[in-house]
């Protein structure tokens, strides 16, 4: 399995604050700490607390990165490390961590990529309406300027959000994730509030200074089976894809979406004049892609996918999602095609902005021997990809790279640990790092390129 053709494209590998850092004691609280330590909501009890224990092992997994050849690397700054309250003071300690990981990036030749946030909201923010209150919005813009003056000039890329449909839609409407809120008409306010603190951070970014200031959302091709479900897959496409990428373009809440959850909410939140800075153009965009979603005849059981149920689409109507064939650990069907697919909903939605595959990746039972650590699956699903963005390149979309999802095997939010998309296993007791067969494959294929 041989990546073809990869030209100057940019390859990397990406990971979230939360879900590696550990070091809770460290930093002020965050929503998954709330949710985390509340009994029943992640599946197997694990908290943040130690999590990768990346913040005492940032030697150790920089020289992963070094060894691996990366070009670039993805990874989160957590908001309550950097500015515990989430307002007011920074934490001169949370900004030498992230000084430590982006200095020791640039030493070894590797372009840091910084998410500004990745669903961990400082408490007190949430405890005051979190998203669904505008003034999380401004607070998150104030945030973003102060990382955009601290890391002047060291970032090569900045996004503002990861995957906001996730905080809006399974963090307040199905209640999936933190902070576990289940209000399905003010999860549509999260989800404006989402991108009008995403458009404000833009603004403040730039005025410091900033370049390569974008977002990463994750998109996904919306099937519906049968001409029957045309019209809730319509509702879900709406909410998944098209409500983000028309708030992003200036185009405001469509008239189609309104329609379709008018039952929930009046949308008396939406201003005509945010729409400039909902709207205000970025320089990149971000695609996360890992599987698309089959729309069904309502059936008596759920399709036990990870994501896929109605409860997480607000007025939803009675529908299933029925994923095919071979099944991950997260219940997702494996279709690389989709991947191509997502990245022309991206370029469809908001035309010439040049576009990364920010995740992509697999969770699958990994066969631990004395040998190593085999995954064959997660390989053969990371070049399938990989070629699949490489040949819709060469068709003339404009993807400039690809990072996988994710560089070690982390907490995977309400699943905990019980879901492995890493390239490189980390023991879920001592930490221990060993890389899997699919990294020894990845690092080769990078070497390859270079040489
Ligand atoms: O682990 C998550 C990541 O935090 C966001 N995108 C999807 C991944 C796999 O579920």
């Amino acid at each position: 399995m041989e990546i073809r053709e990869p030209g100057d494209f940019e390859f990397g590998v990406a990971t979230s604050a939360w879900q590696i850092e550990g070091d809770i004691s460290g930093r002020g609280r965050c929503t998954w700490d709330d949710f985390s330590e509340t009994l029943g909501k992640v599946i197997d009890g694990a908290t943040g607390a130690t999590a990768c224990d990346h913040v005492n092992r940032l030697e150790e997994d920089l020289d992963l990165l070094a060894w691996l050849g990366v070009d670039a690397y993805r990874f989160s700054i957590s908001w309550p490390r950097v500015m515990p309250l989430g307002t007011g003071a920074l934490s001169e300690s949370g900004l030498a961590f992230y000084d430590r990981l982006v200095d020791g990036l640039i030493a070894r030749g590797i372009a840091p990529v910084a998410t500004l946030y990745h669903w961990d909201l400082p408490s007190p923010l949430e405890n005051n309406g979190g998203w669904v209150n505008r003034a999380t919005a401004e607070a998150f813009a104030v945030y973003a300027e102060s990382m955009a003056k601290h890391f002047e000039g060291r970032i090569t890329r900045w996004a503002t959000l990861n995957e906001p449909w996730c905080t809006a839609f399974l963090g307040y409407c199905s209640g999936y994730f933190a902070p576990g809120r289940t209000e399905p008409g003010a999860s549509l306010e999260a989800a404006y509030n989402l991108i009008l603190g995403h458009g404000l951070a833009v603004d403040r970014m730039r005025a410091v200074g900033a370049t390569n200031v974008g977002i990463v959302l994750n998109l996904i091709p919306i099937v519906s089976e049968s001409p029957s479900m045309d019209a809730v897959a319509a509702h879900v496409d709406g909410l998944q894809n098209r409500i983000f990428l028309d708030l992003l373009a200036g185009r405001g809440v469509s008239d189609e979406v309104r329609a379709s959850c008018a039952s929930i909410t009046d949308w008396a939140f939406v201003r005509d004049a945010d729409n400039a800075i909902l709207g205000t153009p970025i320089d990149w965009m971000g695609v996360n892609y890992y599987t698309v979603m089959r729309v069904t005849e309502p059936k008596a059981t759920g399709s036990g996918a990870v994501g896929q149920d109605s409860s997480m689409f607000p007025a939803c109507p009675p529908m299933s999602f029925a994923p095919r064939g071979f099944l991950t650990q997260m219940g997702w069907e494996i279709i690389p095609e989709g991947i191509v697919e997502a990245l022309r909903i991206a370029e469809r939605g908001l035309p010439g902005v040049p576009l990364w595959i920010c995740e992509n990746g697999v969770a699958v039972d990994d066969v631990v021997d004395d040998s190593g650590v085999h995954d064959p699956i997660r390989t053969a699903y990371l070049a399938d990809h990989i070629n699949a963005v490489l040949d819709a390149r060469r068709a003339g979309v404009d993807v400039r790279g690809y990072f996988a999802w994710s560089l070690m095997d982390n907490l995977e939010w309400s699943s905990g640990w019980t879901m492995q998309f890493g390239i490189v296993r980390v023991d879920p007791v001592s930490c221990e790092r060993t890389p899997k067969d699919s990294a020894h494959w990845y690092r080769g294929q990078l070497l390859a390129r270079k040489s």
